[in-house]
């Protein structure tokens, strides 16, 4: 099984520790493809980026959601990169999982709650502590 996990890079690193927490458990199921979206080390500049090296990336992240087998997103800090790899994985047809905080006082874009079709696109609420035990039975289900 492989998972493409997605979380805020440039949009902001708040909930980096959850991204972390999420990571670890998607490796029970399988490979995650990005797991560098929840290295500590990796701040929101991007200081040496470059076009070409920023091509790079957006090529290799797209090749990466064609390979999988589901896309996790933590869309509680808002980021254009998750919304845009959400709107090509709906259009590749691909098992999508979305995690939002209420707690978070943040209210999701209507493009993502808007795009649950109670199938191939879900999007869960959750707080802190019910993380384990949803994502577990998300992928008990896939089964
Ligand atoms: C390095 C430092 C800051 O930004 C970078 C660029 N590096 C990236 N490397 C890999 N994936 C990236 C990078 N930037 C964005 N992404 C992808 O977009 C990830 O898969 C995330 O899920 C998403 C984050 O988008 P933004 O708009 O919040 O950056």
């Amino acid at each position: 099984m492989k998972v493409y996990f997605c979380g805020s890079i440039r949009g902001g690193r708040d909930d980096v520790h959850l991204y972390r927490k999420i990571v670890d458990k998607l490796q029970s199921y399988g490979t995650v493809l990005t797991e560098h979206v929840s290295s500590s080390e990796l701040s929101n500049r991007g200081e040496d980026a470059t076009v070409a090296g920023e091509k790079a990336i957006h090529d290799r992240d797209v090749d990466w959601l064609r390979q999988c087998d589901v896309v996790v997103a933590e869309v509680t800090q808002p980021s254009l990169g998750v919304g845009y790899e959400l709107g090509r994985a709906v259009d590749m047809k691909k098992k999508i999982f979305c995690l939002f905080r209420p707690s978070s006082g943040r209210s999701l874009s209507a493009m993502i709650r808007g795009a649950d079709d109670g199938n191939l696109f879900v999007v869960r609420d959750y707080s802190e502590d019910e993380l384990e035990n949803i994502l577990e039975e998300f992928f008990n289900n896939l089964k």
